[in-house]
Formats: C-alpha cells, sequence, structure tokens
C-alpha cells in the first residue's frame, strides 16, 4: 500500500514536471523573439570522432549538456564550445559551425579551436590548477602561473571573439557556463554593451579570505562584474562573492547582498540549485536493460544477500573518497559483526589525468582499497570492489538499484548531481543517501544522512546509523528527498537561469 502509494505521487510529480519542462520551453522561445541566443562552454554538447575511416558522433554525459541541450533544441541558438574531438574539423563549415543534432538539426554548434599550448595553460593550468583548488576548501595548494594566468585570458578573448562574430552586432542573450571564462563578460561588455550577459559558476565560491591570495584576484572579479547575471548553487556562494566584490574598488554591493554596481552598471547575484533529469533517470530503473545489469553484477560480485553501498564519483581531490575509505576501515574495525555481509562499491571515473595531484590521488585510492581488502577480506567475501573507468549508462542505473547506501563525502563540492540522481533512481522508495554537509546538495537534501568526512570516527557511526535504520524511515525520508528533487529537476534550472536573463534583457 505504501509503496503503491508513493508511485502514485511520484507518477504525478513526474507529470507536472514535464509539462512545466514543455510550457517554460515554449516561452522563452516566445521572449526571445529575434534576439540570438548563444551559449557558452568549454566542453561542445555534440562530438564527433574519427573511427577507422568513418565519423561518428556522441554525446559527452553530464548536467550541463543534459538541461541546455533540450532548451536549445526548443529556442533554437548558437552553442560556442572547444572542438576537441578527433573528426570535429571535418564536419564544420567555413565558419567552424555544424548544426546539430547531427542526426535531426535544430540549433548550430559553433566550435572554437585551440592549439595543445592553449589547452595546457588555459584548461589544465589556470582553470584546473589555480581556480579549482582556490574555490573549493579542499586543502590542496593553488598553483598560480603566470604564463597560466596570460593564457587563461588569451583563450577568454578567442571565445569572446567567436561570441561577438556570431551575435553580430544583434541584441544577443549570451549564458556563460563556469569557471574556465571568468573573464569572458568583461570582453563582451566592453565590446558588445547592449549584450544581455549571464554566467553561472558550477564550484563554490569560497571567502574572500581566500580568495584573495589569488594575485589576479582582482582582474577575475572585475571579469565577471561583465554579467548582468551571476549565478552560483547555492546562498552561500553568492554571499562570498558579494563580499569578495564588495572589496574592488569602485564596487558598490546593495543592502540586501543581491547586486553590485561598478562602472555605472549592476550585477544581480543569485542562486539557482543546478539538479539532473528526474523523470528520465526515475523511468530508467525500470528498463529491462537495468534489471538486467543488476542481474549480472550481482552474479559476478556475488551480491546477493549482502548490504551493498556505493561510491561514485570523478577521481578527484574534493570528492573525498580516501575519507571515505578511512570511515569504512573503522566501520568494519569497530562492528566486527558486518563483517562478511556489507560490499561497498567504489566506482571512480578517471579524471584530469595530466596533471600530477590527480594520478596521486588515484594511486592513494588504489592503495586504499588494497589496505581495507587485505586487512578484512575472509574466504569469499571482500568489502570494497574497485570499479574504473567509465561506466555505461546500464550500469550506473543498476548500480543505483542495486545499492541500500550510496555515500557522497565531498570535502566541498558546488552542488554533486551523484546525489541528486542516486534519489531520482530509487522509484522502489527505498535506500539510504549518506551525504557530506560540505556540498550544495546538502542544503536541499535534509533527509539525507549528512556527516562531516573529516570527522572519521563519526563518520563510521553514521555509516551504522545507515545501514540500521528501519524500513519505514528510509522510505520516509527517500518520498521526501525524491519530492525535492522532482520539484527541481535539470529542466527547471535551464529554464530558470535564462527565464531570469531574459527578464533583465527586458523581453
Ligand atoms: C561540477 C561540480 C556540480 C561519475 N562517474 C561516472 C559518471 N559520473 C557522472 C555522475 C554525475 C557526474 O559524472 C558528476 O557530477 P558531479 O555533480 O558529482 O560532479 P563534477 O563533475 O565535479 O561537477 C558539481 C556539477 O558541476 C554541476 O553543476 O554538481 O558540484 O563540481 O552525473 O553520474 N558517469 C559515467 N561513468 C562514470 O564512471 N558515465
Amino acid at each position: 500500500m505504501l509503496i503503491a502509494n508513493i508511485r502514485d505521487q511520484t507518477a504525478n510529480m513526474v507529470k507536472r514536471a514535464s509539462i512545466d519542462r514543455e510550457e517554460l520551453f515554449r516561452q522563452v522561445k516566445a521572449r526571445l523573439g529575434d534576439r540570438p541566443f548563444i551559449v557558452v562552454s568549454h566542453r561542445e554538447p555534440y562530438i564527433h570522432h574519427l573511427s577507422g575511416r568513418e565519423i561518428t558522433w556522441n554525446r559527452p554525459v553530464g548536467g550541463l549538456t543534459e538541461a541546455l541541450d533540450p532548451l536549445l533544441r526548443a529556442a533554437g541558438g548558437i552553442w560556442v564550445a572547444h572542438g576537441s574531438g578527433s573528426a570535429d574539423k571535418k564536419v564544420v563549415d567555413v565558419r567552424d559551425r555544424v548544426a546539430v543534432p547531427p542526426d535531426s538539426p535544430e540549433y548550430t554548434l559553433r566550435r572554437v579551436w585551440l592549439t595543445p599550448d592553449e589547452i595546457a595553460g588555459f584548461y589544465l593550468g589556470f582553470s584546473n590548477q589555480a581556480l579549482w583548488p582556490l574555490c573549493h576548501i579542499a586543502f590542496t595548494a593553488p598553483v598560480f602561473r603566470e604564463a597560466d594566468w596570460k593564457t587563461y585570458r588569451k583563450v577568454n578573448r578567442i571565445f569572446a571573439d567567436a561570441v561577438l562574430k556570431e551575435s553580430a552586432g544583434r541584441r544577443a542573450v549570451v549564458l556563460v557556463q563556469d569557471y574556465h571564462f571568468a573573464m569572458l563578460p568583461g570582453i563582451l561588455r566592453k565590446d558588445a554593451p547592449d549584450m544581455t550577459i549571464g554566467q553561472f559558476w558550477h564550484i563554490p565560491w569560497p571567502p574572500y579570505e581566500v580568495f584573495r591570495t589569488c594575485p589576479w584576484h582582482e582582474e577575475i572579479i572585475a571579469g565577471m562584474l561583465g554579467n548582468d547575471l551571476l549565478g552560483f548553487h547555492i546562498g552561500d556562494f553568492c554571499r562570498n562573492f558579494v563580499e569578495s566584490a564588495g572589496h574592488l574598488p569602485g564596487a558598490a554591493t546593495d543592502r540586501r547582498g543581491v547586486s553590485i554596481a561598478r562602472d555605472g552598471r549592476k550585477t544581480f547575484v543569485q542562486p539557482f540549485p543546478i539538479s539532473v533529469d528526474f523523470a528520465g533517470i526515475s523511468g530508467q530503473s525500470r528498463r529491462p536493460e537495468v534489471r538486467q545489469e543488476m542481474e549480472r553484477l550481482s552474479r559476478r560480485y556475488r551480491l546477493d544477500g549482502k548490504i551493498v553501498g556505493i561510491g561514485l564519483d570523478r577521481i578527484d581531490y574534493t570528492k573525498g573518497i580516501p575519507e571515505r575509505l578511512l570511515a569504512l576501515d573503522k566501520f568494519l574495525e569497530d562492528n566486527p559483526g558486518y563483517r562478511g555481509k556489507v560490499v561497498f562499491i567504489q566506482a571512480g571515473m578517471p579524471s584530469r589525468t595530466d596533471i600530477g595531484t590527480y594520478r596521486d590521488l588515484a594511486r592513494r585510492v588504489r592503495r586504499l582499497i588494497k589496505d581495507v581488502n587485505e586487512k578484512y577480506t575472509t574466504g569469499d567475501w571482500q568489502p570494497v570492489i574497485s570499479l574504473t573507468g567509465q561506466l555505461s549508462r546500464e550500469t550506473l542505473g543498476a548500480l543505483r538499484n542495486l545499492a541500500d547506501f550510496c555515500v557522497v563525502s565531498s570535502l566541498h563540492d558546488g552542488m554533486n548531481l551523484v546525489a541528486k540522481e542516486y534519489v531520482a533512481a530509487r522509484n522502489d522508495g527505498d535506500g539510504v543517501l549518506v551525504l557530506s554537509r560540505f556540498t550544495g546538495a546538502a542544503e536541499e537534501l535534509a533527509d539525507a544522512i549528512l556527516i562531516n568526512p573529516f570527522a572519521t570516527n563519526d563518520f563510521a557511526a553514521r555509516l551504522k546509523e545507515a545501514l540500521t535504520m528501519p524500513e519505514t524511515e528510509r522510505r520516509r525520508r527517500m518520498k521526501n528527498m525524491r519530492r525535492v528533487v522532482a520539484g527541481n529537476d535539470i529542466f527547471h534550472w535551464g529554464a530558470g537561469i535564462v527565464s531570469r536573463l531574459l527578464e533583465m534583457a527586458g523581453a
């Protein structure tokens, strides 16, 4: 009975969300009128590959593409991004444009080309070794190289030129994605004062005390004040940014702390918590491919009758993977009765492996898994199973549904989509989410078991709580979390930020 009720309610929520989505996209298109809509991101929404002599294409996985691709398909527009595929150059026209989706074109992808040196300085260097550690309080020191900073500015200029060319003097509405492009809004504002410019920053913004350690903090903030609208996941990051901007000479923040005035114009700062395709992920859980994959994994790793936990992340030092393994070790040490009964699957997608810190982390994770397994393995039971490499959608769906508990233990995280995906996948209404307090997601998912990943003993005690939680309590919490994620899905996020931008454009 309880399950039937949960299913009915979820079905209603899903129906409501998809009606809103169509309606929101229709409104966006109508309001845009003849203004060009331009999205800018480092990663492209469609990649062309050369396989043998044939050209193939695919869509990279990730929340950003999931949200903005349907919006552009409905509203039309131009997406400016780095052309990174081996066949990307072969399919563009003389203006570096290709119509996408490749099988039923609905909007334009404008590719920008970067040299290996530009990628090294802009992407691996300044974006991922300076800004990424600077914005995350994960105690990994940022590396501020003058040469990387110069390349970062140069690449921001290259992207700005592409946007200016595409807008061709018309009053475009531009939505810039992420920390790769802090300088881009300032360049656009100078060269095209009438543009409506918004930016979404997908990672945290730290307190001013931290941000000012960057030798170019003032230039970065000034660049971002070229935006009309600046979005972060949660209020705390907005407040940190407004505080940082308040220190910039000539900048004045309003009393409510929602805007910053400088050079005779205003930048509004607002939270837009990103989310996932709730209906899509929830529906996927029922598909036969996912059910078959659950059976395959269960047989392959002897999961039958076991309590299964999962951790599923990009291998990044902000995700708290070693901290999770230490807590698991402590849990097994304190609770010998659970040895032989709990299997934890740690799935890690290698990431940014050109950077030494990431290779060191991957080594440390491998060593910790080996240590825990050596310490506790008995007979045919092994506490940790490690899955490496990029997993298919079916395997991800199967893991989320096999897991009695999912552990997200980030040291700091803008939002964390893994947590929301786990909740979205559980249309059976069961499962426990153990979630770091230091994720943006913790603000919405108050029914998770909230942990501090640095506090190993307490983290281990919370794991026990997850494993012993009565079924009615698990279902009550999951129901609440599903209501939250269904009520603010990825399409609401995309349409919400664009609607606000259109309001600013007077549309
Ligand atoms: C940044 C911010 C913010 C993971 N392993 C595999 C795999 N994944 C997928 C997950 C999820 C995505 O990757 C990771 O998203 P997160 O949100 O957890 O983290 P970041 O990549 O750091 O993203 C973050 C996000 O931007 C959006 O604004 O939430 O705070 O740091 O979708 O499912 N996918 C596949 N194989 C894997 O092994 N295919």
